[in-house]
């Protein structure tokens, strides 16, 4: 018999819980209710099973693990930082297949063979490509130098970045982002990243049964495999997404289920990879297509996102949002869904059976990720549209034909202003001929911003969904922690009203306070999808090649987190975090037993070599503690921790200064 859910202890989310309600009464489950009658293995929890071969599998005790080894003798440590490795390579697999994905489109488009896409962001081509040094301007036979063709441009742009993924020996042309000191620690320690194919494949044999049996070897590798995604795949992900689609600027968007609308055709697309999202948006304002739905009975089509592609495009558009991965069964509890469309990563099985119960019509799109019960209609990268104008055609036909169950649409909506890319970051800070991230510095060296923190991840059923986030990032803002945030972890915000300019007064310590209302922006600042966290090491480097913070990553008074976390990736995301020096602290459990060497080396070790570590707290008060104390720890190693009287220069001062 299953237990009762507590749904008031399950989320604090009105409208999940709304809906968890009426999944009672329809006679439904989901992961809320799955989670409440599975209690998660202890031994698994803890990376204490091995079942690498079939000598096994071999559980440790976690109450004494060093008491027995596996059959071939291998320690806790040995299989410990084995299974986190094997995450990190799924975690870093997940990412950097996205981006190679997108790279792949990037190529058809520059060659011309996908009409329906072309590079939307010249400027950001530039960017991207005199990054990594290739050129963009040529100089002429007068001494004059005129901006390259930019296809040519985009061509060489794509065959390097191609590296990213295939080089075999060397560094990826992203490392070129990296600030020197941090690199130099890198090369040190032999962990600059070569592609990521390569170092995903050494990791899978290097946990091997029988092959790297000594953890502190282990960490070297999966530190450079979770760096090949951070400033690899992941990176290249963005990038080329935003050159394509556009790169972020501040937009209106709002968010949750009350986005939803009875009268309209209601589409959902959940998943990853942005390009299926870009082709829905045109299908659904195809006159063509507005026009067979309202022959239909319709008011419209209204077109809304879940999980990080509803990020990409709340970012980009506007799009409105509805919900973060634990409400993607909620959502469709409310009866009003006409078809949900997914493509790839952290699609729950679930959904296929519960879009049954409720007539909504579920596709999978993508080549890679097919699912039992659902209705695959690939997308042609070639000729989106085709899967696109399906898909419409059958939510319309549901909308019409197949709107039986009773629809319930919980009426919460929230606005947010998401948009801040690195770009737009460094745009808002000095505008168009200042673009600069020294206003950020000097507010951090001036004690009104205390330091940086960046709260991101998953939502899980362990904990009490969206009320970590929250309650982390109210504490932190409070304290005058700037925040900026992506995935999951960004709609949980958005959805409490803290990613509005408005909020700052309300909820920000004075220092952060004042600094947005000068500037106009939220105290929480939502920076995109979950491979958008590559924005945020920009945004590191920058702040380190603006000055005044320390030559290194780890320098800086910046810390990250990810209370609520559940996937491989976001293990990947928080190693490469840790290995470019910033501290990470997770929630709700962590695949370690406190007290043993691998754990020791995680949470403390690691300081020594990369100058950053992980930690862990369930509880949000405690980890906004332990985040604080962290960039105050590092405040005070840069000597900017002592409050520092204004003072304003005269002309007497400047001239002083000489410069
Ligand atoms: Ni990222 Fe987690 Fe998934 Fe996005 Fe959400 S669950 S690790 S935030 S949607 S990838």
């Amino acid at each position: 018999m299953a237990k009762e859910l507590n749904i008031q202890e399950a989320t604090i989310c009105p409208s999940t819980a709304q809906m968890l309600e009426k999944a009672t009464k329809d006679g439904v489950e989901t992961a809320f209710h799955r989670a409440n009658d599975m209690k998660p293995c202890p031994i698994g929890m803890e990376g204490a099973c091995c079942k690498n071969c079939s000598m096994g599998p071999c559980r440790m005790s976690t109450k004494s693990p060093y008491d027995k080894v596996g059959v071939c003798g291998a320690t806790y440590d040995t299989i410990a930082s084995r299974n986190f490795a094997r995450m990190v390579a799924g975690g870093a697999a997940a990412h950097t297949d996205h981006g190679m994905a997108m790279l792949d489109i990037f190529k058809e488009v520059v060659k011309g063979n996908i009409p329906d896409y072309k590079i939307k962001d010249i400027d950001k081509l530039k960017y991207v490509a005199e990054s990594i040094g290739i050129p963009v301007y040529i100089e002429k036979d007068d001494g004059t130098t005129q901006l390259r063709d930019v296809k040519d441009i985009a061509l060489d742009l794509a065959e390097e970045l191609e590296k990213t993924y295939t080089q075999v020996e060397g560094e990826i042309p992203f490392t070129k982002r990296v600030p020197p000191k941090t690199l130099e620690k890198w090369r040190e320690l032999g962990i600059v990243p070569r592609g990521a194919m390569r170092e995903i494949m050494e990791l899978m044999h290097r946990t091997h049964m029988g092959v790297d049996q000594e953890y502190n070897n282990m960490t070297l590798h999966f530190m450079r495999t979770a760096l090949s995604d951070g400033w690899g795949g992941s990176m290249v992900a963005t990038e080329v997404s935003d050159i394509l689609f556009g790169t972020p600027k501040a937009v209106r968007g709002e968010v949750d289920m009350g986005c939803l609308d009875e009268k309209q055709v209601n589409i959902i697309i959940h998943g990853h990879e942005p390009n299926l999202f870009e082709s829905m948006i045109e299908g659904v304002n195809d006159p063509k297509n507005i026009e067979k739905a309202k022959s239909a009975g319709a008011e419209g089509i209204n077109l809304v996102g879940m999980c990080c592609s509803g990020t990409e495009v709340l970012m980009r558009h506007g799009i409105p949002h509805v919900g973060n991965f634990m409400s993607t069964e909620a959502v469709i509890v409310t009866g009003a869904i006409d078809a949900m469309a997914v493509d790839v990563q952290c699609i729950k099985q679930a959904l296929a059976n519960l879009s049954s119960c409720y007539g909504t019509k579920f596709f999978t799109t993508n080549r890679r990720a097919k699912i039992e019960g659902a209705t695959h209609i690939e997308l042609d990268e070639h000729n989106p549209r085709e899967c696109v104008d399906k898909i419409i055609d059958m939510a319309i036909d549901r909308f019409k034909n197949n709107r039986k169950a009773k629809i319930e649409i919980p009426q919460n909506r929230h606005m947010s202003i998401p948009g801040f890319s690195h770009e737009f970051i460094n745009y808002m800070l000095g505008g168009r001929f200042r673009a600069s991230y020294v206003p950020l510095n000097d507010n951090i060296i001036n004690g009104r911003i205390r330091g940086v923190a960046g709260v991101v991840g998953c939502t899980n059923p362990r904990v009490k969904h969206d009320w970590v986030h929250l309650e982390l990032v109210k504490e932190l803002i409070k304290n005058n922690v700037l925040v900026v945030q992506t995935g999951c972890s960004a709609i949980s915000l958005a959805k409490y009203g803290l990613m509005t300019p408005e909020a700052a007064a309300k909820y920000a310590g004075p220092g952060l306070a004042e600094v947005c209302e000068t500037i106009g922006t939220p105290p929480v600042l939502n920076v995109g999808s979950c491979v958008d966290n590559s924005r945020i090491l920009i945004a590191c480097a920058e702040m380190v090649k603006t000055g005044g913070l320390g030559d290194k990553i780890s320098d800086l008074p910046v810390a990250g987190a990810a209370p609520e976390w559940m996937s491989e990736k976001a293990i990947s995301i928080g190693q490469y975090f840790v290995a470019s020096g910033v501290y990470t602290v997770f929630g709700v459990n962590f695949p370690t037993i406190e007290g043993t060497k691998f754990h020791d080396l995680l949470f403390k070790g690691l300081d020594d070599l990369v100058g950053a570590t992980w930690d862990f707290a369930k509880d949000p008060y405690e980890m906004a503690q332990k985040m604080i104390a962290h960039i105050d720890k590092k405040r005070e190693a840069l000597g900017i921790q002592e409050k520092k009287e204004r003072k304003l220069f005269d002309m007497e001062d400047r001239r002083k200064l000489a410069v």
